[in-house]
């Protein structure tokens, strides 16, 4: 078995803190949320994606154009204009010559789907302020303002509705390196070699002027179904809810996420880890597939198959969902090895997709060999146990009193797995071997 490397996980200094937790410019990362509607209104507007459980993070934007390098320099990650402290005259100018000729939505979304995912969010506006979609309030935009002059948050949406994904859209909401009223938590992350008078910032303006105008134009050009807010920093109660509000007069069942700031939106977001338990609120899990959100031409250390699915499936586990990142180049190509990852992780869910979509907490005691599900439906409480880890000559028992209707492996389901209850325990005679090189799931209906 490969091994598995469990939440391990490099990100680029400059979302760092000197203690090496990431800056998420979210002052209520870790509180639990509060909400300016009914739990009803929220639980019917995640139903879909608590069933969903996976989905595709894509970060793509200027930074991507010479993979996060600039005139030669290394600028890390899709940081490079903070990094490098890059003037707007000079970095508009990757603008002026970026054209992904490659580009290709609905082979991105065949990518997506393929490796099994449910949903898309894609990068509408990064820090850096550019628009990667068509801005009629703010001329900073990709239609306008590049080489190439389409719209690919357009043809992305209309991909994804053609194959069945749900699609979002990411705006970072408290860090804006083209506004001249963007500041941010004393200003670590904020452009101050363009603007440097930071107290003279009016962040105000900038919801009024930039943020609230392109939030309107995302949800009524392409009726996203989730709204990825990301780094907060001092945007306030009020602004966050006049935003929340401003999104459900357009389109109720608009998903929000947690870094809409204040401790509001529908769900918790966990950046690059993997919770020890589950979570208060419904929360999700997003991570790279290497060190970087943005295409960076070096840096090829991606994870293996064997460890993200097992992330996937631990996240599951712990009842979250999982939005993995992927970083297409300046091209607009997604990465080969970024490729090959996710559609190995598309045949393993082939076969054992049912242990992770719609599926909750399993509460079975001490399973050393992996991690559990379950789905509970009108005909009963059907349990996942999903083997990372083989016993010993096939040889499982859980300390569980189990009352079993039927029990299969659904990679081999016609093989005969016969069991054997005293008392408390269960013992499961599974083959002598795993059936699976990445892992084997073992179905249990049981008899409600
Ligand atoms: O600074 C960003 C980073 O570039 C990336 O977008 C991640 C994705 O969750 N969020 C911020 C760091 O927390």
């Amino acid at each position: 078995m490969a091994t598995i490397l469990i939440g391990v996980v490099a990100t680029s200094h400059s979302q760092e803190f000197k203690d090496g937790t990431i800056d998420t410019g979210d002052k209520y990362e870790n509180a639990s949320l509060e909400h300016y509607e009914s739990p009803e209104i929220i639980k019917k507007r995640l139903a879909w994606w608590e069933d969903a459980r996976f989905g595709m993070f894509i970060h793509w934007g200027l930074y991507a154009h010479d993979g996060c390098h600039w005139n030669g320099q290394y600028g890390r990650s899709e940081h490079m204009m903070l990094k490098l402290q890059i003037p707007i005259a000079e970095y508009k100018k990757i603008a002026d010559a970026f054209n992904p000729v490659k580009f290709n939505a609905d082979e991105w979304v065949s990518i997506a789907k393929n490796a099994g995912m449910k949903y898309m969010v894609i990068t509408a506006k990064h820090h850096d302020g550019y628009a990667m979609f068509n801005s009629p309030s703010n001329a900073y935009n990709i239609v306008e303002r590049s080489k190439w002059k389409r719209d690919p948050v357009k043809e992305l949406a209309e991909a994804c509705e053609k194959q069945g994904l749900k699609f979002g859209v990411y705006y970072s909401l408290g860090r804006d390196w083209h506004d001249p009223n963007c500041n941010s938590i004393k200003g670590r992350r904020s452009n101050t070699w363009d603007y440097p008078n930071e107290e003279g910032k009016v962040l105000e303006k900038y919801i009024e002027g930039k943020v609230k105008p392109q939030l309107k134009e995302l949800m009524t050009q392409y009726n996203p179904a989730i709204m990825w807010f990301d780094t907060p920093e001092h945007v306030t109660k009020t602004q966050s809810l006049e935003i929340l509000k401003l999104i459900h007069g357009i389109n109720p069942d608009c998903i929000v996420n947690q870094r809409v700031g204040n401790r509001l939106g529908d769900y918790a977001v966990r950046e690059q880890k993997i919770p020890e338990t589950g979570q208060p609120d419904p929360w999700e899990s997003c991570m790279t597939l290497n060190h970087t959100w943005g295409y960076n031409k070096i840096d090829r250390e991606y994870k293996s198959v064997e460890t993200l699915i097992y992330n996937l499936v631990d996240i599951a586990s712990k009842g979250g969902n999982f939005l993995l990142n992927v970083g297409p180049t300046g091209e607009g190509v997604i990465p080969d090895l970024s490729v090959d990852r996710l559609q190995r992780m598309g045949n393993w869910l082939k076969v054992n997709g049912q242990a992770v979509y719609g599926t909750s907490v399993a509460h079975i005691k001490d399973f050393k060999w992996g991690k559990t599900t379950q789905r509970k439906t009108k005909d009963g409480t059907t349990l996942y146990l999903t083997i990372f880890e083989w016993p010993k000559d096939g040889l499982m028992t859980l300390e569980e009193n189990l009352d079993i209707k039927e029990v299969s492996m659904l990679i081999s389901p016609d093989y005969p797995v016969s069991y054997k209850k005293n008392g408390t325990s269960t013992t499961f005679n599974l083959p002598d071997v795993a059936q699976d090189p990445i892992a084997t799931v073992l179905k249990i209906k049981l008899n409600e």
